[in-house]
């Protein structure tokens, strides 16, 4: 069952380059910038167990629940969160509202509506509308003094959105809110939680075209590097955090090797509303251990969910 992760235990893109699980890409898009380095975070987990000021929800235009990830959270929350939903009168496509999380670990719960992929692609409008999701969830954490928000892989399940493809748009938007203006300084920690490893690798490779290592991040690699080698150093206390989160994730990835059971990859609750479903989880989040970092070692590589 996967446990309580604090903002101290999701690594941010300046620790994963470090421990090189993150590699450079290639070719990086205009206006690439480690700036925001420290500030975004990528993870796979359960997003019921992020211990943030907010979690956002892909939920559905009547906001009264559903499958998928928005099912998790309903049942995490407990039955409030369900009272505080009806009273939102519903949400359109795009747009956010924000609850509290009550029986969740993370302070605030923001509903966005992602949209159904092959409907919106039809009128052009499948880009805009998940771009609309990200900018209201994040101006609804800032005007609501949220300082951490995690972000579920919106519309990429049950909706459809090709895993790549959201992942580019989602950290395009992100990006571009954190450029506007001050909007940078309102958020400390912008977190992609996945939950699929095909949404994971969608992150994984355009995290970097993004936000590019520094100079500095590369010189922590290359000591990292030399400690695996022996050539021992003194070690500083960011070298000590990256190294504990390091350790932890062995472990978790050790747990993830040993375990026989297979996730139960059964269509979702939602079934019977939509046609041509994409591969969903439905299993009962923390019913299996999910690799908070399957990265770690390639050996997992072949592990699929
Ligand atoms: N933690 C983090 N991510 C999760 C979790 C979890 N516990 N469970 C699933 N995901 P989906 P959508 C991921 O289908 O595509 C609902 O029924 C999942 O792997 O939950 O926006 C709503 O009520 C996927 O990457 O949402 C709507 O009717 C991502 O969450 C409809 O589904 C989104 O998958 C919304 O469809």
């Amino acid at each position: 069952m996967a446990s309580i992760k604090t903002l101290k235990e999701i690594p941010t893109l300046t620790s994963l380059y470090k421990l090189k699980h993150l590699t450079p890409a290639a070719s990086t898009v205009s206006g690439a910038s480690s700036a925001y380095n420290d500030k975004i975070c990528v993870i796979r987990t359960d997003i019921t167990k992020l211990e943030v000021d907010a979690i956002v929800n892909a939920a559905n235009e009547s906001l009264l629940g559903g499958g998928g990830v928005d099912g998790a959270i309903h049942r995490a929350a407990g039955e409030e969160l369900l009272r505080e939903c009806e009273t939102l009168d519903g949400c359109d496509t795009g747009d956010a509202k924000i609850t509290d999380g009550y029986e969740l670990p993370c302070k605030k719960v923001i509903h966005t509506v992602g949209p159904v992929y092959w409907r919106t692609k039809k009128h052009g409008k499948h880009t805009s509308l998940l771009q609309s999701c990200y900018r209201r969830s994040l101006d609804l954490a800032a005007e609501n003094d949220c300082k951490s928000i995690a972000f579920s892989a919106l519309s990429t399940g049950v909706y459809g959105y090709p895993s790549n493809e959201a992942a580019a748009t989602a950290i395009g938007e992100v990006k571009k809110w954190l450029d506007t203006d001050e909007k940078a300084d309102k958020l400390d920690r912008i977190i992609f939680c996945n939950f699929m490893e095909k949404d994971e690798d969608a992150y994984y490779e355009w995290l970097p075209k993004y936000f590019p290592p520094t100079q500095d991040g590369e010189k922590h690699s290359k000591s990292i590097e030399a400690k695996e080698n022996g050539q021992e150093e003194e070690g500083t206390s960011e070298d000590k955090m990256v190294d504990k989160i390091k350790s932890e994730l062995e472990v978790e990835a050790e747990d993830q090797s040993k375990q026989t059971e297979a996730v139960d990859a059964s269509k979702s609750e939602e079934t019977g509303q939509m046609a041509e479903l994409p591969d969903v989880p439905t299993t009962e989040p923390g019913e299996h251990g999910l690799p908070e970092a399957k990265k770690l070692k390639t050996d997992h590589d072949d592990q699929k969910l």
